[in-house]
């Protein structure tokens, strides 16, 4: 059981957080890569790394029979999926075990459970956690209007295979509903291969706040406090915080709770996140849950001073977590921005090579990527090219060092979201911690495209 080398199924920045923890615990990794990925940091860097096919993602890091391969040839007795790809595939987890590989996740059976949103959403009602009002699938557009009545508008449409916001549509009448209902489940099925919808009571002004936790085999099982994740675009989330800027100490509470309650009754073992629904009147609802190391975890890990992925190493080598409920404090405040390699106010992605790299440092700063100067960026896989985090005694200084932070980057040879996230640190609305899911359609963007416009010109 004890993970003695530790193979890596993933790319980018969170290859090299995963390699990172296991070189901090004397586990030499192997990092697989594709061929788009050859001259890539994390392969640089790594113990040993193996290629395993071409830059298509269908016939590399997502390909199992290549990865499964790597991890034998090179002696590996573990698995980190890290976060997309594979992460919350459960046929990629059975395999691992079959080819006695330690997927450093949490149980086929946890991953199952909660895959489908829908059946999510039940089990979590059933573990006595406050969910929306809502439905289990709907097959038929009577039986959507029938529930739209009962539950009342406006109502939200999801994809029960989907996630994180994708085959998402909003109704706010009847009409709207006779539109959507038939498109949600045709864009559901092209996207996930899956025409099952549910129904939600749709919360207009709200905040995205997600747990974090973490189990074990013993049965122990801790959260991690809350974050913030309501700066989205198109539900790609944009700027994380920790502890979430409006939630007190009695909320926190009972968000803990409620996360720690569903992850028991789960029996789950590893990092996870769930995620909830919180209104401006201390009430949360539960949404769906993450089965995976998420792409923000490390401003947890800066309030907290847990290691996540230390912890999932320790966890699938069968050692009890090395933290206590008792010993979790949230101090001080952080926040990420994701730097994404994402052009002009409609952020469409772009591509490129670095030119001049200056990234952030001093006191509080953290930057997660795996960018080098000179390195082009393949087409093939998500626009992340970096994560900017800061960590402050309280929100305002986490403000102010992050604006500083964005001053003093430099990344040229391929545009980037950095002016997008200096005009959020001035934004007033964003400053007194007044955001909810709205903020990026809201009266919030217009102040940020100006500062935006205004960063565009100066730097061209
Ligand atoms: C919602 C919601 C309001 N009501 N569901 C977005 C991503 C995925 N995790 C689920 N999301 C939401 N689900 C109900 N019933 C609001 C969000 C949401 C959101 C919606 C629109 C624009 C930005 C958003 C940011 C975070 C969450």
């Amino acid at each position: 059981m004890t993970v003695s080398k530790i193979l890596i199924a993933n790319r980018g920045e969170i290859a090299l957080r995963v390699m990172r923890a296991a070189r901090e615990m004397g586990i030499p990794s192997v990092v697989v890569y594709s061929e788009a990925d050859r001259a890539s940091l994390p392969v640089r860097l790594a113990d040993d790394a193996v290629c395993i096919g071409p830059g298509p993602s269908s016939k590399s890091y997502l390909s199992v029979p290549n990865i499964i391969s790597a991890a034998l040839i090179t002696g590996c007795d573990a698995v980190h999926p890290g976060y997309g790809f594979l992460s919350e595939d459960r046929y990629f987890a059975e395999i691992c075990r079959e080819y006695n590989l330690t997927f450093i996740g949490p149980s086929v059976d946890a991953i199952a459970r909660v895959a489908n949103k829908a059946d999510a959403r039940r089990f979590m009602e059933e573990a006595g956690l406050p969910v929306l009002p809502g439905t289990p699938q709907v097959t038929s557009l009577e039986e959507a209007e029938a529930a739209a009545r009962r539950i009342g508008y406006p109502i939200i449409l999801k994809a029960a295979a989907g996630g994180g916001g994708r085959g998402m549509h909003v109704a706010r009448d009847e009409l709207d509903l006779q539109r959507g209902f038939h498109l949600a489940r045709a864009e559901a099925r092209a996207s996930f291969d899956s025409d099952e919808v549910y129904i939600e009571r749709y919360l207009d002004r709200c905040r995205h706040i997600e747990v974090q936790v973490l189990g074990d085999t013993f049965g122990n099982v801790i959260h991690l406090a809350e974050r913030e994740c309501s700066i989205q675009r198109r539900h790609q989330k944009l700027i994380e915080e920790a502890p979430g800027s409006t939630i007190d100490a009695d909320l926190r509470r009972r968000l803990g709770e409620a996360a720690v309650r569903g992850a028991k009754a789960l029996g789950y073992t590893s990092a996870g996140t769930l995620e909830f629904l919180a209104d401006d009147d201390g009430n949360f609802y539960f949404m769906e849950m993450n089965t995976r190391i998420q792409v923000e975890h490390g401003i947890t890990e800066l309030v907290t001073g847990v290691d996540i992925v230390k912890e999932q190493i320790q966890v699938a080598s069968g050692h009890p977590l090395s933290v206590r409920q008792e010993d979790v404090v949230v101090r001080g405040h952080a926040i990420e921005c994701r730097i994404n390699a994402e052009a002009g106010p409609d952020f469409r992605p772009a591509t490129g090579t670095v030119g001049e790299l200056v990234l952030p440092g001093g006191p509080g700063v953290r930057v997660d990527t795996h960018l080098y100067q000179g390195y082009t960026l393949p087409p093939h896989y998500d626009s992340l090219l970096a994560k900017i985090m800061v960590y402050g005694r309280d929100r305002d200084e986490a403000i102010d060092r992050m604006h500083r932070a964005l001053e003093e980057t430099v990344i040229t040879g391929v545009p980037t979201t950095i002016p997008y996230m200096r005009g959020v640190m001035v934004d007033e609305v964003f400053r007194a911690g007044n955001v909810h899911t709205d903020f990026v359609e809201s009266a919030g963007r217009t102040a940020v495209e100006e500062v935006v416009s205004a960063a565009l010109a100066a730097s061209t």
